[in-house]
């Protein structure tokens, strides 16, 4: 019977060496990823997309020489450490544990890592937000399956390019119209989602003129793979303002009112009060009490929404009427108490509104 040796602890001249090509490997994937050049492939044509570049520099090497090592090593170890043809078939490898020194190393390393990089993280962050907003003021919204743009000053929608002048801040709000899809220009390294009833928003400066894609990055529909065939558009401020112009033109007659899902007033007529007060145990109740407005859950009590004389209006300001109260539930609302969801986001049908405005008619 062979002899159980217990192989030898310490690391030989081999480890050192694996050390050393590692090292350089490492020390070569650190400078390959602060010198490549990624503007050459995807142009920054906003100021904070260099932050944003730097940071995914200073992740991809840290990421790199880091993999190099776990790899390298366990590569060499499974090679230096492999079962021998001489070793008995129940032999064990090397068994180490309790080892303070490399406990108190691999924890320490590691907590220093991921505090550096959340400082070097929230530094960017705080570039990326705290950009300024003394200049335009753009939309963006979301529709199945383009993206449409509103401007001050100009009438309805722009549908094509999103045009925006070189070195002049821009203040982004993104909203959608139907479903929730993802407003990304990849050139801007700046991503949001635009959600139903919400509204959120970006800012920057655009520093490069160009034209680039404009990408939807929420599977929104069966025709999202189309949602890449529009453009931002950055140019000197007289071309920007030739094009503003022609716009103001072109939509001088196009209606402002805010896109819908479904589009156009709900017909109210037909509505059902019983099956409406059904609909409202289902979707509304966990927002809003029957009883009244001063008696709020997340939103105001609806009990004396359309019959309370001391409640004229809406919270909207416009009078409260069953129309209006159907235009709340269709195109939803955002004020100081909160977001009321649009239709899409309640998961509501035309008939489901008439139903639910003929139960609030019902309340007295
Ligand atoms: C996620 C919570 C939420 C849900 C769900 C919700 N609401 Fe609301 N609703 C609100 C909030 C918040 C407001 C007030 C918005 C504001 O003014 O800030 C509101 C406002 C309203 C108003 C205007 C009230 C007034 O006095 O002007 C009506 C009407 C209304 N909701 C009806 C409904 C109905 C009907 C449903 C069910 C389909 C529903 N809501 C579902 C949160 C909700
Ligand atoms: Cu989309």
């Amino acid at each position: 019977m062979v002899e159980h040796k217990a192989q030898p602890a310490g690391l030989s001249g081999g480890f050192w060496t694996v050390t050393a090509i590692l090292t350089a490997l490492s020390i070569a994937a650190i400078v390959f990823w602060s010198i490549f050049p990624l503007e050459k492939y995807l142009p920054a044509a906003i100021i904070t997309a260099r932050q944003v570049d730097l940071l995914f520099r200073f992740m991809a090497a840290s990421g790199s020489a880091l993999w190099i090592f776990v790899a390298g090593y366990l590569l060499y170890f499974s090679i230096a450490f492999r079962a021998r043809a001489t070793d008995p078939p129940d032999a064990i490898g090397l068994q180490v544990h309790d080892n303070h020194k490399l406990e108190f190393w691999w924890t320490v390393i590691p907590a220093l890592f991921v505090v550096l990089l959340s400082i070097v993280s929230v530094r960017i962050w705080y570039q990326v937000m705290l950009e300024p907003e003394n200049g335009i003021v753009v939309q963006a919204i979301g529709h199945q399956f383009y993206f449409s743009f509103r401007y001050p000053q100009i009438n309805g929608e722009v549908t094509d390019e999103m045009h925006l002048p070189r070195d002049v801040p821009v203040t982004l709000n993104l909203t959608s119209a139907d479903v929730i899809h993802g407003f990304w220009v990849p050139a801007m390294r700046l991503k949001n989602d635009t959600v139903p009833g919400l509204v959120t928003t970006i800012k920057f400066t655009p520093i490069r003129d160009g034209r680039y894609p404009i990408i939807c990055t929420q599977f929104c529909g069966v025709l999202h793979s189309e949602m890449d065939k529009q453009y931002l558009v950055i140019e000197e401020k007289p071309a920007f303002d030739a094009w503003f112009k022609k716009w103001q033109e072109k939509n001088a007659h196009a209606s402002n009112a805010l896109p819908s899902a479904g589009g156009g007033a709900v017909a109210l007529q037909g509505g059902n009060a019983s099956a409406g007060k059904a609909l409202f145990a289902q979707k509304c109740s966990a927002c809003h009490k029957v009883a009244p407005f001063s008696q709020t859950l997340v939103g105001p009590g609806l009990a004396g929404v359309l019959h309370d004389p001391s409640h004229p209006n809406l919270v909207n300001n416009q009078p409260a009427t069953p129309q209006n109260v159907a235009g709340i539930l269709q195109n939803g609302f955002t004020g100081s108490m909160g977001t009321m969801p649009n239709a899409t986001a309640n998961g509501l049908s035309r008939q489901d509104i008439a139903n639910l405005v003929a139960f609030l008619d019902s309340l007295k």
